[in-house]
């Protein structure tokens, strides 16, 4: 097994092309899957659309084998879709230091890559790839250089943002165009729940997907859901809103497969699914209800209505930032739609006690998806996050 992926490896890394610059990103697994997530895609994206070398290390393959099924996490080394995957282990960090050095979320290199770049004689484009926020600062902070205290070296710090003086969003070339395809086309939809073993959804059904961190707003919402005129399949990712699952419907959880119901409610717990087919079952529903920082970002590709949980952080620092990306986000809407959505996205993110109240924000429903489509279709006008990126590094290397 070993040998042969190794086998794989030397095929795919051989054909790369020596006078492109290569790349190392450094990703540290906190909890959950936020920072593999977004530093895979970006991997995939600089090696698919930009034809270059890409080392991604992560000191969690088992986190990564979630999303990425393609890993085997006993493996040091390994190839998928052709970005070398490496452990970041002591034993393997003996390399020549990449001409580019993406460190992801601030994970803090290994203090002996970080003396083999200030030794290798060659420039490198070193950056802090940094969380996304919409707040207005990250435009005057994105693209500052912090000199290392000892060494001849220069760290950049790379904001992803909304603005076009920031470092922009990730999304892959087309990505808006499948997207449109697959939400127009029936059977490309009903090829993909049979794929999922679900059924398509009934004439009238309201389709949601739910992905949140431990929260009470999940029961409030099973109780209206439960309650609604229309039927309402709710597709939750295993180990998601166990408690509030169980304790809503009166039985225990047991995991992937497991279906509930009540009055007009389905909840059905679905695996965690590879990053692409996430992307698709984002399309497919009537409504998202994402968290963090990767499946966010994908709920605006997605075009559809959605509510974010933020991350929380400690002393209520996300509370800015949950309120600079609404300020952006509903400065478009009309001022009823935006005054029930604001407080059901306090509510979902457990804000004063609030409680979500969709049968409001139901009655909102078409003029949220036109605006998530305009939302959408602004966004993307703007370069892309990778290509920003590149220039950037390319520019550092100069
Ligand atoms: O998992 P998260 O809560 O990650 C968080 C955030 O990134 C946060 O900012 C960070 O500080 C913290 O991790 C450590 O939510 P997020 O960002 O949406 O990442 C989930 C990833 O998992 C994303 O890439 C989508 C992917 N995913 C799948 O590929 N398949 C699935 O079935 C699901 C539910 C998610």
């Amino acid at each position: 097994m070993l040998l042969s992926k190794k086998t794989h490896l030397e095929q795919e890394t051989s054909t790369s092309d020596n006078s492109r610059p290569s790349w190392d990103i450094f990703s540290t697994v906190v909890d959950n899957y936020g920072d593999i997530g977004v530093c895979w895609r970006l991997a995939r994206q600089l090696v698919a659309e930009h034809a270059l070398k890409v080392r991604l290390w992560t000191d969690d393959l088992f986190s990564f084998q979630k999303i990425n099924p393609e890993i085997d996490p006993r493996l040091p080394v390994q190839v998928s879709r052709g970005v070398e995957i490496r452990q970041w282990a002591e034993s393997n960090i003996a390399v020549e230091p990449a001409d580019v050095v993406i460190e992801a979320f601030a994970c803090e290199l290994p203090a002996a890559y970080v003396a083999a770049m200030a030794k290798s004689g060659r420039r490198h484009a070193w950056v802090n790839l940094e969380y996304l926020s919409a707040e207005r600062w990250v435009d005057s902070h994105h693209g500052l250089p912090s000199p290392h205290p000892q060494l001849p070296l220069i760290k950049y710090f790379f904001f992803p943002g909304f603005s076009p003086s920031t470092g922009g969003l990730l999304v892959e070339k087309n990505r808006l165009e499948q997207r449109a395809l697959f939400q127009a086309d029936i059977q490309l939809r009903t090829a993909f729940w049979q794929e999922l073993g679900i059924p398509v959804p009934e004439k009238n059904e309201v389709r949601i997907s739910l992905f949140c961190y431990s929260n009470n707003s999940a029961s409030t919402l099973f109780a209206a859901w439960a309650e609604a005129a229309n039927p309402v399949t709710c597709l939750v990712p295993e180990g998601v809103a166990t408690k509030q699952i169980s304790a809503f419907f009166g039985r225990p959880y047991s995991g992937v497969g497991n279906l509930f119901k009540k009055g007009s409610l389905i909840v059905r717990v679905l695996p965690f699914l590879e990053q692409d087919n996430y992307d698709k079952l984002l399309w497919a529903c009537n409504f998202n209800f994402v968290r963090g920082e990767d499946s966010f970002v994908r709920a605006q590709w997605a075009a559809r209505p959605m509510v974010w949980q933020i991350y929380p952080q400690e002393a209520g620092a996300h509370w800015p930032k949950l309120k600079a990306f609404l300020d952006r986000y509903c400065a478009d809407l009309p001022q009823s739609t935006a005054a029930v959505l604001t407080p059901f996205f306090e509510a979902c993110n457990g804000r004063d006690a609030g409680v979500p109240d969709w049968e409001s924000l139901w009655r909102h429903h078409a003029t949220l998806e036109k605006h998530a489509q305009k939302w959408a279709n602004r966004l993307i006008k703007k370069e892309d996050l990778t290509t920003k990126l590149v220039n950037f590094c390319n520019n550092k290397l100069k």
